[in-house]
């Protein structure tokens, strides 16, 4: 049986990606797929708790605790991935490692101990970033309440995503990051995103899943 493949959706805070991770799923569903969604954060687990109550300012967190605490609640999800992708199951997630480097960089956090303690983690076969540029992204209504929406935090913080981009296409590949234009209509940046899609879900079936990093 193919094993199904990994997607992640990267971006900035009102990138859209929520959005698009839901109608991907949808999509591949729909197209005969199985596939689930995996969000990162993911809230609910005890770890997930912690970090939602950082995120929503009701907690103060050294920047390392936290950072070291969003990877361990990857990793105690990567062996349900893993299994999943073993059993023809896509999983898309709306968010990963990426993330987790690029805001606690933006912070200040040296960018290798960022890197490390997700090394070894399932291996995306398909990153998409979704890119808007700030002027667009401010027409897309107020920043919520969490912390680090707020321009400054996301400014430094694509920055610290063009560094992720290549370490990324430098360890392991070109074709594993691919950048997406964010600006148009839901149903436009969805049929750009589905294209890529499609043409990695060919590419799969014969390889296995690799480890992040390594
Ligand atoms: N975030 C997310 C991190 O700082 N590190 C991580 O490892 C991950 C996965 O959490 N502003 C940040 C990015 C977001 C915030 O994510 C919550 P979301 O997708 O808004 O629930
Ligand atoms: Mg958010």
């Amino acid at each position: 049986m193919a094993r199904g493949a990994f997607i992640v959706l990267e971006g900035l805070d009102r990138s859209g990606k929520s959005t698009q991770v839901a109608k991907l799923v949808d999509r591949l569903n729909q197209t005969g797929h199985k596939a689930r969604l995996q969000k990162f954060p993911d809230r609910t687990t005890a770890i997930g708790k912690m970090i939602d109550a950082y995120l929503q300012s009701q907690a103060e967190l050294d920047d390392r605790a936290i950072h070291l605490l969003f990877s361990a609640n990857r990793w105690e999800c990567a062996e349900a991935i893993k299994r999943d992708l073993a059993n023809g199951m896509t999983i898309v997630a709306d968010r990963y490692a990426f993330s987790g480097i690029a805001f606690s960089a933006a912070k200040g956090l040296p960018f290798t101990f960022c890197l490390n303690p997700d090394a070894g983690l399932p291996l995306p076969d398909l990153t998409l970033y979704l890119t808007v540029p700030p002027e667009v992204a401010s027409t897309r209504g107020a920043y919520g309440v969490e912390r680090y929406e707020n321009l400054d935090m996301q400014t430094r913080t694509r920055e610290q995503f063009a560094a992720v981009a290549r370490e990324v296409q430098a360890r392991h590949g070109e074709d594993r990051w691919v950048q997406v234009s964010a600006v148009g209509t839901i149903d436009e940046v969805e049929a750009r995103i589905w294209e890529l899609v499609d043409g990695a879900l060919r590419r799969v079936d014969e390889t296995r899943v690799g480890e992040l990093w390594l």
